[in-house]
Order: C-alpha cells, then structure tokens, then sequence
C-alpha cells in the first residue's frame, strides 16, 4: 500500500510544506547526526522511518527529527505549531495499525536518541526513563535489579516505552500484570503548543484532580509527544514454569482457561493459544530443520506459564492442574519446559507467529476483542467467507487465515496472509469483520489501537456521544491539530 490506496484522504492544504527556512531552524535545534533531510538522493535513509513494519503503510517525510531531550522536542513543536507543520511522533515503529508513518509529508520526531534511564527505587519499584528505551534494554536494566516491565511483547527488542504507552499496549502478560493504564504512575509530555506538561509522579495514589496522565495512555500520538515515563515495574519471579497443550475444539481451550483460572490462581502469567494453521507456518520459518516440541497434528494449542516465589509449590500447582486436565479429557498432548532453553522454545512458537506471517506474505492483520463463547468463530467464518469468494486456497491470492492470541484477556489475532496487499482483498474482509466484532459487542481494536488503517472504524465500538467528547478533547489540546493528522478518528 501506499497512500495512493487512501484515496479519499487528501492531504490537508492548511499544513505547511517544508521549507528552507523550515530546515534552517531544525538544523539550528538539532546536530547533524540528530536529523535526516531529503536531500535527493538519500531516500535510503528515510525509508525506515517512511515505511511501516508491515510494509504496508507507506509515506513521503522529508525530514526525520531525532532528538536527545525533551526541551528540543518542545522547541521543535513550538516552531510546527506555529508554522502549521504536521507530526507524526515515532517510537520502535513496530506499531500494526499504520499510526507510526506518515500518511504525506508529516514531519517525524522519532525517540530513538531519547533513551536515558533517569532514576529507579528498589524499594517501591518505580522506574522513571526516557521515552525512547527499548523495552528489552529497560527489562535487562531491571531484571539486574531483581525486578521486570510490567509488559511484555514479541517486539520488545525494538519498540520503546513511549510508543507502548501511546498505544496502550498489551502484550503476553496482562492477565497477570494489568494495563498500563495501571501500571503508568505519570508522564511527561510536550503538548502542541511546545509546553512541557511534567507529572513524573511516583506515587501509588494520587485522587487530586482529573487523572490526566489517563487521555495520553493509548492517544497514539494524537495530543503530544510522551517523552518521559513513570512506571510501577513488579519483583521478577524466582520460580518460572511454561507449558503447551494440545486440544481438539475450542470449547476445550475455554475449559482448560476456566480450570487454570482455579487450579493455577495467583501464579497464572500467560494462558495464549494458536491454532494449527499459525503452528504450521511458525514451523516453516522458524523451527526449519529442528523438531516442533509438539505435532502439528491437533486444531488448538494452548501456553501456560505459572510465575511465582516458590518453586515446589510451583511445579505442585502445575502438576495438579495437569493432571485434572488429562483426566478430564480437556487435552490430548502436552509439554513442560524442564530449563530456560525450552521455556524460550516454547514461547518461540506463540511470540515467534508475527515473524512467521511477515516471512509468509503481505499480512492483514485485524486485533480484535470478542467474548469467549464465539471468540474462535471469526477465524472460521472469514476462512469460509474468502473461500467462497473463489481467492482463498492453494495459488489463489489469499494463501492462509489463522487465529492466535490472548485466551486470558478475551483478545483475538486474526491474520489473513495474502500474496499482497490489494482493494479488491480488503473490500472482501472490511467492513464485514468490523460488523462482525460490532454484533458480539467486541471491540475493533483490542490493544493495537486504531492507527490509519481503523481512522474511521471508532463507531463500531464507541457511541456518537463518546466519539464527540474525544473529539472536543482533540480540540482543546492541539487546534491546529498538527499532531499525527489523518489518523485515530477522523
Ligand atoms: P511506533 O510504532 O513507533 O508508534 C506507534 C504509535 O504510537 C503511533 O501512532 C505513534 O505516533 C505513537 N507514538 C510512538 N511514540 C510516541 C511518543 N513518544 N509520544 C506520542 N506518541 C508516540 N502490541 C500489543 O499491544 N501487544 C502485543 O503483544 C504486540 N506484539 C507485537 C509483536 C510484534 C512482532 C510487532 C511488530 C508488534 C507488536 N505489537 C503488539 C504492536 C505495537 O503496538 C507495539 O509493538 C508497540 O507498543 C509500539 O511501540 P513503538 O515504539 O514501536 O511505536
Ligand atoms: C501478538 O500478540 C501481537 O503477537 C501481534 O499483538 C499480533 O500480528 C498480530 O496480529
Ligand atoms: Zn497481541
């Protein structure tokens, strides 16, 4: 895709285009190696900021701004907002939605230099750090420490806290851990005007006032730039068990969920499942030559993982849970990790299926929160539906439609592996998978948010009423609405 396929956006004339004199001020905030500017004939180096990880958005930014601190961030959105220059902000750019790139020719502020851990108590736990560090490097920086990120996903070597705050990101753990909604005690953020809006809280509790640090939470770049964050980060469990089980229906996976829910208790971290056709292309791509743990033989696959203080107590708590479920017929198969090389081997094939997909095709990938009962039927229902539109199966232009996600948190991936991207594809599965969502109440965007790709998808799971007040909240923070224009809510 290009934005030549958003045909009925336009790009708005009230947003300046760059200029010399533009650049000249970038320049004057910013050293060389903190700035990338079309000179060209260096499309090269725009492009990963251009471009999203799908491949599937793509931009015309001419000038990619990487700044070290917040105070040059906020003179560059002083100077864009006074001149009526468009932003995009941008994090790891691992986001699935198209909200990261720009739609034109929107100025990107990326946090890549931004990346300083500012302080960290280990008595409370509270951690505050810049927003542009990597997931994975703030999980090392705690896990030396005693302690973890309270979120965990399969991007987390590239994509900064930042963005997993402006996301509102789920991830592996949330049924264990909470949102961040919970777990941000306070932010700073440079508005659009270019103030700094400090609250770097580390309290627990804090009733004074509108809990404002909330509407940048998941706001996708829409109402400022998070440069700085406060986060509550739990004690790294000592004891880690992981284990995979087969099963035949999806009712079974509901009761093993039900019965770990009971059994497992305050030790459950993760329940995710996968079903056959997402094991077989995670196979493929990413276990070639090496046996899968597992055969590909079954419908569904499910990952438990247990963390506590105690191992035997543990292992004790796994076993009994176990063993209910094989006596009681709910699985077929199943393996426990015996050391940290299986655990990771065995989270390979759950956190490993967006890489299979990438290396499969052209992706679509729809995020989608639905209840239990007919959380599965999608998966089964657009299989159908492409294939009786004759463009699903072998040589045909659609080649796969799997489901996987996170059972515990009632949050479905369904991705839909197509030889590319194409209108006549996505007029086959949009809308009809957003009505879909719509009749069960769901929602259209669980945890990736709604980006460029679900711009004018809000309705199908907020009322008018809400709609307009998250439109009259746009108003008031940014009214020349420069920040990461055309997408969101239209
Ligand atoms: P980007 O992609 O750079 O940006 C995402 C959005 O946030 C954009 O709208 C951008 O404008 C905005 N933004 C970024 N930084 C800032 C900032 N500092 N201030 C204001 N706005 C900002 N998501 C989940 O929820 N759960 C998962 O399990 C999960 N797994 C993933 C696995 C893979 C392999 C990949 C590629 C993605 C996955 N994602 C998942 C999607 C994604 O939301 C996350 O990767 C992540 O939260 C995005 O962070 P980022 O730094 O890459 O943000
Ligand atoms: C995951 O849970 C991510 O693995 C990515 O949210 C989902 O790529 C997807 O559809
Ligand atoms: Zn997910």
């Amino acid at each position: 895709y290009t934005y030549d396929t958003y045909p009925h956006l336009k790009r708005n004339p009230n947003f300046k285009e760059l200029s010399p004199s533009d650049i000249k001020f970038f320049q004057s905030i910013l050293s060389s190696n903190e700035i990338i500017i079309d000179n060209g004939n260096n499309q090269d180096d725009l492009l990963p900021y251009n471009i999203d990880w799908m491949k599937k958005y793509r931009g015309k930014s001419r000038l990619v701004a990487k700044p070290k601190t917040t105070e040059q961030i906020a003179k560059l959105v002083k100077y864009c907002n006074e001149n009526k220059l468009a932003i995009v902000p941008q994090g790891g750019n691992t986001g699935l939605v198209g909200g990261g790139v720009p739609l034109f020719d929107e100025i990107i502020i990326s946090t890549n230099n931004l990346n300083k851990i500012r302080d960290f108590d280990h008595i409370s736990g509270t951690l505050v750090c810049d927003a542009g560090c990597i997931l994975e490097v703030l999980d090392n920086y705690l896990a030396e420490r005693g302690y973890m990120v309270p979120l965990d996903l399969g991007a987390k070597g590239s994509c900064h806290i930042g963005g997993n705050v402006a996301t509102n990101a789920g991830g592996l753990r949330l049924l264990r851990y909470g949102s961040l909604h919970g777990n941000v005690l306070g932010l700073e953020v440079v508005l659009p005007d270019g103030t700094i809006l400090e609250n770097l809280s580390t309290l627990r509790k804090d009733n004074t006032g509108y809990d404002l640090k909330q509407l940048f939470i998941g706001s996708e770049g829409t109402l400022g730039i998070i440069t700085g964050v406060s986060i509550l980060t739990p004690r790294r469990p000592k004891s880690v068990n992981v284990a995979v089980f087969c099963l035949n229906s999806f009712q079974n996976v509901q009761e093993a969920f039900n019965i770990s829910k009971g059994e497992l208790a305050e030790i459950l971290s993760a329940f995710e499942f996968w079903d056959i056709n997402a094991l077989r292309m995670v196979k493929h791509h990413l276990f070639q030559g090496t046996n899968l743990p597992l055969e590909d033989k079954y419908p569904f696959y499910v990952l438990v993982e247990t963390s506590g203080s105690n191992k035997e107590h543990n292992e004790e708590k796994l076993h009994n849970f176990m063993e209910i479920l094989m006596t009681k017929g709910v699985v077929e198969d199943g393996v426990v990790a015996q050391d940290n090389t299986q655990i990771q081997n065995l989270w390979l094939m759950r956190e490993g299926i967006p890489e299979a997909g990438s290396k499969s095709g052209s992706v679509y990938k729809y995020d989608l929160s639905i209840p239990l009962p007919v959380f599965y039927n999608i998966v089964e229902d657009m299989g159908n539906r492409l294939k009786d539109a004759g463009i699903f199966g072998k040589d045909k232009p659609v080649t796969d439609v799997f489901g996987y996600g996170h059972v515990g948190d009632g949050n479905i991936h369904l991705n839909i592996v197509a030889k590319s991207y194409s209108p006549e594809i996505t007029k086959l599965i949009e809308p009809y998978v957003y009505e879909w969502t719509a009749k069960y109440k769901g929602s259209v965007s669980a945890e990736h948010g709604l980006g460029l790709m679900k711009a004018d998808c809000i309705g199908y799971s907020k009322s008018q009423k809400m709609i307009s007040i998250m439109k009259q909240i746009k108003q008031t923070i940014d009214p020349n609405g420069i920040m990461n224009p055309y997408k969101f809510i239209l």
